[in-house]
């Protein structure tokens, strides 16, 4: 009595006409029991698996467009939480749904009106308690919103934004880094890069054309590739990689040991530094194991020629205790957190000194404190 239909490849469509939740839930469990039952072919037991995302209207959709979509979207979720299962679009999705929509509407707007604005957080170097470089991370203020960079860049990801954001990203980066440099402040950045999206020429192209255009020198730049994404897609990788090194741009794998480590890849990328995910510094005070993890790592990236960096250091005990591990850099709230940036560079610094304790922290870790570390200031 009711609908069915192929909507392609893999993917069918079932109407149920004026139901109740409950019954979509009862007809879903029905269909995941039928379909998974093992099919003889050739002598052969086939066995078949579905995901099923429920969506209804009018309760959450709209219109026939809007109950595809989230059939389509709950269907993701059924995925997400293991095969053979169904998932039903809520209310709860439906608000989350409705924020991205509006979002993702303001977003390439936004980055063509140079909306989204750039934070600087400082790394430190360990051996001589100077600043070393600057980590450049993303920030976007919508007017009645609050967005976190890292929904900023899944938003970009999905609306296929990735080559504007990044000339946007690069260019934003390297002119406030020749306004600095205007102010005899010689600085170097790190920039985030997913590779997934990234296409090394575009890339390679994009930077040379900046470097140009700001005077900044490519050892003046770091790129940083997650070690999530770069384990995902290690040819792609690669390729960043090389085209990065021959244009003699530094370049770091970020969030060391957070889930997909492999050693193997350790020896065959063209790396230069090792970024220790943060999860091993926060609490590194209080958990001796993280302490010998950071301990092996630091050797590891030494015995291979990298430079070892600690993230998400956050007080002043974590710092000596990254510095004793051996750690050469050093990044986290201690030192300070990201800042937006100004143009002047004596006021931007002072801010990081006025929001932390680096004045404390000088006390213990020597008499330059990272506030007067560069040759200009
Ligand atoms: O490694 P990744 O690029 O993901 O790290 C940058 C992120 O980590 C930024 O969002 C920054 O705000 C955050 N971050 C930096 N230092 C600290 C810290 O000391 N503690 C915590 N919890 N987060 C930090
Ligand atoms: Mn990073």
């Amino acid at each position: 009595s009711d609908s069915a239909a192929r909507l392609g490849g893999d993917e069918f469509a079932i109407l149920l006409g004026h139901i109740n939740e409950v019954d979509t839930h009862a007809a879903a469990e029905k269909i995941l029991q039928k379909v998974s039952e093992p099919v003889v072919l050739d002598a052969q037991n086939l066995q078949v698996s579905l995901s099923i995302g429920i969506a209804h209207y009018p309760d959450t959709a709209k219109n026939l467009q809007e109950l595809m979509k989230q059939a389509d979207e709950a269907m993701y979720r059924a995925k997400q939480t293991g095969k053979a299962r169904y998932f039903q679009f809520t209310e709860k999705q439906k608000q989350q749904w409705d924020r991205r929509s509006t979002l993702e509407a303001l977003l390439p707007a936004a980055l063509e009106n140079n909306e989204l604005t750039l934070a600087y957080q400082p790394i430190i170097n360990t051996h001589t308690d100077s600043l070393h470089s600057l980590e450049v991370l993303v920030r976007w203020f919508p007017v009645e919103h609050v967005v976190t960079a890292t929904e900023v860049m899944e938003m970009i990801e999905r609306l296929g934004l990735f080559d504007a954001y990044h000339r946007w990203l690069v260019n934003a980066a390297l002119s406030q880094l020749h306004q600095w440099q205007q102010q005899n402040m010689d600085l170097q950045v790190a920039l985030n890069i997913p590779v997934n999206q990234c296409r090394s020429e575009l890339m390679a192209a994009c930077l040379q054309e900046a470097m140009a255009r700001y005077s900044i020198r490519p050892e003046q730049i770091e790129l940083e590739i997650k070690e999530k994404v770069l384990m995902k897609n290690p040819a792609l990788s690669a390729k960043l990689l090389q085209a990065m090194k021959n244009e003699g741009i530094r370049t770091a794998i970020d969030d060391f040991g957070a889930g997909h480590s492999s050693m193997a890849y350790l020896t065959t990328l063209p790396l230069d530094a090792l970024k220790i995910d943060q999860r091993f510094f926060i609490g590194m005070d209080k958990n001796y194991h993280n302490r010998k993890v950071v301990d092996a790592v630091t050797a590891l990236g030494h015995s291979l020629g990298l430079q070892v960096v600690a993230e998400g250091v956050q007080s002043k005990q974590q710092y000596l205790m990254a510095k004793e591990t051996g750690c050469d850099l050093v990044q986290g709230y201690y030192l300070g957190r990201p800042q937006l940036a100004v143009s002047d560079w004596a006021s931007f610094w002072e801010q990081f000194a006025m929001r932390t304790d680096l004045q404390g922290a000088n006390d213990d870790i020597g008499d330059d404190g990272p506030h007067q570390t560069s040759s200009a200031s």
